[in-house]
This record gives structure tokens, sequence and C-alpha cells, in this order.
């Protein structure tokens, strides 16, 4: 039996004798790509004079003596630390599922316990995914917990147009002790990022992973630290991993992943207690000051009879500081069914619905800082839903799932009336129902499965979903279309292929074009073996293809097997017009500005 690699992982296993071990027998999956980003916390440290402080350099050293965070025979066997860099890779023993979790751990120095954390450290964090995005399939942020729910918060919007898993995790205690939750929490996190393109920014602790600017820190002295309280779980890590589809924010865009790191740092957050005084908040709200989450009560509710207080907050807001109201509560909305709610909109506060001081905070800060925008588009921003951050205000909107005649004629017929079962056959039959409307270019029949509540990034039989095949077939408003509610770009099918590269295969120049803005790319195998690709095209005169997989991404530069690219082949065969054209396909490239 051979295994399953990439083309070029085989060849660079084949080529390696560095080997003395047996090859592998069993079949091995594809591999996944995780990049594990250590910025401290707990999980890594090491009690000096009877307190805990991080320990630098000894992290993935230890990880490679436990073998349920690496395998070292497979490392072995495939050559994997000549192909990925031996220092920090590490590779996860074989998934339930036969995938191979690679990842790589880019070690942060000074490692910080997480009260130290600064939004420059989190620029940080966010310049280290954007340049490593198209190198991985998702992305661990080892942190410690005091400030996680900040971070992840803060990062949920500095991560424009995300496509991909960040998941963020720690531990309560180090895992170099005997019991510890780190292992775990380590564990879970790198099998989501590495099998589930959740395009979120999410926080996993103790079996569950929650939505990142859902997330506060609710228990000091235990594993289960963390609460969602207006959120259920992304996904529960229970016998199995359990994704809550329904729940999993979509970006919903045809834009291309972006990472925004200025933040404005002149904005804090004030608690309402009975007797503040005026003096008080005045002295909060003077300048520099720019934007204050107030936490209120219950609802949403402030002293009614305290003209002082509601006096400052107006003056406040009349010179253009943003106040956003949101609970002190853990759980629930702020709104509007008391007067002591409604004088708080009187005095030009913006309701917060449901986020947590967390996330109302870090949404502030990222909102003032897009300097671009006037004052009134930053406040109706803060009142927006933008991540999920919210409950966004559906007006009666939602369309249930007996809206649909389809499924309750088929449910009538298998005598089905519960919602779980009606749930259940929904989901198993509208993947290969959205992928035939896909192959016809039939927007109203996916828009109907759609209104069902149906997930339209699910795939077929073979892992083919709707975006796979309206790519093959060249339909361009489809795929805008898709791209607009939810499909994702980074999905594979069973033979590892995206999107792009159907629509590459294809030749679907427009479409190409389109997912390449999305953010989609080549791996990087393909672009490996695009140099012998490019070069039997130029044999051929295949002007066309030449174009194609250059606006897939290709470098046109790339060598071939025999170690001569393009340009030099079609010169050799006295391709005169495939010369010119690659020539120009280059000038056009760097024009653009284009790496070439
Ligand atoms: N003080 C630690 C930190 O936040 C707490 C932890 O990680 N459990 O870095």
């Amino acid at each position: 039996r051979s295994i399953q690699l990439h083309p070029t992982r085989r060849r660079q296993l084949s080529s390696c004798n560095s080997i003395d071990v047996e090859p592998l027998t069993s079949p091995t999956a594809a591999e996944a790509r995780v990049l594990v980003i250590n910025t401290g916390g707990t999980i890594g440290m090491t009690l000096h004079d009877n307190v805990l402080a991080p320990k630098a350099n000894a992290f993935v050293k230890s990880l490679r003596k436990l073998p349920i965070l690496h395998d070292e025979l497979y490392a072995q066997q495939t050559c994997m630390y000549e192909y990925y860099g031996s220092e920090n890779s590490l590779v996860l023993p074989l998934s339930k599922d036969n995938k191979r979790i690679i990842y790589n751990v880019l070690e942060y120095s000074p490692l910080l316990d997480s009260s130290n954390m600064t939004t420059d450290d989190w620029g940080r964090i966010g310049k280290d995914i954007e340049k490593n995005y198209e190198s991985y399939d998702g992305f661990v942020i080892l942190h410690g917990t005091d400030t996680m729910a900040y971070t992840a918060s803060a990062l949920s919007f500095m991560c424009e147009h995300l496509g991909k898993p960040i998941i963020l995790t720690g531990s309560q205690v180090p895992i170099y002790e005997m019991r510890n939750d780190g292992r775990d929490n380590l564990l879970g996190a790198l099998l989501i990022a590495g099998q589930f393109v959740i395009p979120e920014v999410c926080l996993y602790f103790y079996n569950k992973l929650y939505r990142g600017n859902r997330v506060t820190k609710v228990d000091a002295g235990s594993f289960n630290a963390f609460s969602s309280p207006n959120l259920a779980p992304l996904a529960t890590a229970e016998v199995d991993i359990t994704i809550n589809w329904d729940t999993v924010w979509r970006a919903n865009t045809t834009a291309k992943f972006q990472v925004r790191t200025e933040l404005n740092r002149n904005v804090g957050l004030l608690r309402l207690f009975p007797g503040i005084t005026a003096a008080t908040v005045r002295a909060f709200l003077q300048p520099p000051m720019e934007g204050v989450v107030l936490e209120t009560y219950g609802s949403g509710n402030a002293p009614d009879n305290r003209s002082d207080l509601l006096e400052e907050l107006k003056k406040a807001t009349d010179s253009g500081v943003i106040i956003i109201n949101i609970t002190q509560c853990l759980r629930g909305t702020v709104s509007t069914s008391y007067n002591t709610g409604k004088v708080l909109i009187d005095a030009g506060l913006i309701a917060g619905g449901d986020m947590t001081p967390e996330a109302a905070l870090s949404k502030l800060s990222y909102v003032l800082a897009k300097t671009e925008l006037e004052l009134d588009a930053k406040k109706k921003m803060m009142a927006q839903n933008l991540r999920g951050e919210m409950n966004a205000d559906l007006a009666g909107a939602k369309l249930v799932l007996s809206d649909s005649r389809f499924i309750q004629v088929i449910a009538k017929s298998l005598s089905i009336s519960c919602k779980e079962e009606l749930e259940a056959i929904r989901d198993a039959l509208t993947p290969p129902l959205a992928c035939a409307a896909a192959k016809i270019g039939d927007i109203e029949a996916i828009e109907a499965l759609k209104d069902m509540g149906s997930n339209l990034c699910l795939g077929d039989y073979d892992g083919r979903t709707p975006l796979h095949i309206a790519a093959c077939e060249g339909h361009l408003k489809l795929v805008q279309y898709l791209l607009s509610h939810g499909a994702t770009v980074y999905a594979k099918d069973r033979y590892g292929d995206t999107p792009l590269c159907n629509a590459v295969r294809f030749r679907h120049r427009e479409v190409v074009k389109l997912l390449r803005k999305t953010g989609a790319h080549l791996s990087r195998d393909e672009l490996e073996e695009a140099g012998t690709e490019l070069c039997s095209m130029a044999v051929s005169g295949d002007l066309e293809g030449l174009e194609i997989w250059s606006l897939a991404g290709a470098d046109l530069k790339k060598t071939g097997y025999d170690g001569r690219n393009a340009i030099q082949v079609a010169q050799a065969y006295g391709k005169k017009e495939v010369v010119a054209f690659l020539l120009q396909l280059l000038s056009r490239k760097s024009k653009n500005g284009e790496v070439i």
C-alpha cells in the first residue's frame, strides 16, 4: 500500500535517504498544517522562587516527549523535518478522521504573563498571522488566560475577511505538571484548527470551542475557566468533536483577508454603582478619552433621577465621545423596556446589545482607529454586528425550517415531525441538492436551500462543495453569490482540490480572478509543481493556460523538472509568440505590484 501524500511530499520522501527506519506501511491521510504562536501564559510556566513565570525555549522540547502531541516515528518515516524544517516542527498522531496535523511553533520572546499584554502585542500576533496566512490551514495562539478574552475579542475585529480558523488557548496549570489542562487544551485546539474551516477567531478551553468575542474569564481556580454567556459553543469535544455549523460566523465577503493593527487606546470601561458622583464621571470622560463602555444595571438601566450624571454623559456625547451601553449582568442584553434605560438613549449612548465588556471595549478601539470614517459612520459601526459579537436584530426576518415546503413534504412522507429529525434530514439531503443546483448555475434553487437553513459550505460524498462545482462550470454570478453567503474558498475535496484549482483546470478566467481576490491561493505544493506545468504549456503554445496559471498566482519564472523555466523552454523551441506573451504577463504583474 502506498503513502497517500501529496506528490511533492512523495517525491521528497523517495529522495530522502537519511532514514533507516521502516517506510510506512499503512496509508496515511492528507496532511494539514497549523501554526502555533506561543505568546506565553501559564501553559508554559515553571516555578521560580515559588512563583510561576514563563520559561523560554522549553516548550517545544517538552512537547516532543509527549506521544499524544508528537509522533516522532511518523516524522522520521516521512522525512518531515527535511521538508518543514526541524527546529520547531511537530506532528500529531493520526486523527480519528485520518488526518495528520503538522504544526510549527513560533515562540515569542519574551514570553508574557498575559497581564503584561498590550495592544502592540495584539498587533504583533495579527501581523504574524497575516504573514503566514497562506502557508497554514489554521492558527493556534497560546496565551495566558487572564486577558485571553480581550485578545480574542480584539483579534476578531482586527482580522478582516477571515477565512481560516484562529484559536486561542492556554491553561490553568502548566503543561509540565502531572495533572494539567494544557495538554488537552492544546490538542483540542490543534485538532479543530487542522480539520475544520471555521473562519473565526475562537477560544478553546475545557472541551469547548467558543466564539472569541463572546467569552469572559469567570473562574480563577477551575479548569472550566471561561464562559460564553450569550452564545452557545461553536463546537464541543466530547466522544466526538461536534461542530455547531449553524452558529459558525461567516465573513460573507469577496474581499481578501487583512489585519488592521491600528487601535485607538483612548478608550475605557466605566462601571456604574449606586452613589457614583458626577465628578467621577466627568473626570473619566475628560479628553483624550474618545470612547467609553458604560456598564449599566440589568437590561441597560441607569438612575433617571440623577440629572447631574445624565448631564455629564450628554455633554460628552455632544462633544463627540462615543459611549456604549452594556449590562453589568453576565448574561442578557440591554433594551429600552424601562424609563431608566431610555434616559441613556436621550443622553446619546449607543445600545451595545449583549456584548461582553471585552468585546465592546476592543470594538471601540478598532472602530475609533478608522480615521477614514466620520463620527456618524463610527457610531453606526458600533451599533452593527461586525463579527458575531452581538445578537443581530433579525426584525422578524429569520426563516424557520417550517417555511420550507420541500422539507415538509419529505418529512410528511417519512412521518417525521420532531425538529431534530427534520434537521438531520435537511443536513443529509441539501448538500448534494445544492451541488446539483450549482452545476446548472441555478441561484434561485441555491437561495431556496439556504433559506431552509442548509449550510452552503457542506460538501457532497466527495467533499465537493457548491463552490467547487460552480468554479468548474464557470458560473461567475453563482460563485459571487456563494462567497457572499458564507462559502469558503479553502474547502478541499477528497482529492485535495480547492475551488481555485478547479477554476484553473477548466480555464474560467473571471472565476479565478474573483477567487483570488477573496484570498484563495494555490498550495505550496501546487506552486512547486507549477514550473513543469508552465513549461509544457509553453511548448504547446497554450497562451490561455499560461495566463490562467499566472492569474492563479503561479510564478512564471518557476523552473520545471529539468531546471529551465517556461521562457527558456519556449526560446529553445523557437516559440517567439510564447516568449513575447510571457514577458508581457511578467511586466503586467510587476506593474500591478505583484511579486514576480
Ligand atoms: N497569569 C496567567 C496568565 O494569564 C494565568 C493563566 O494563564 N492561567 O498569563
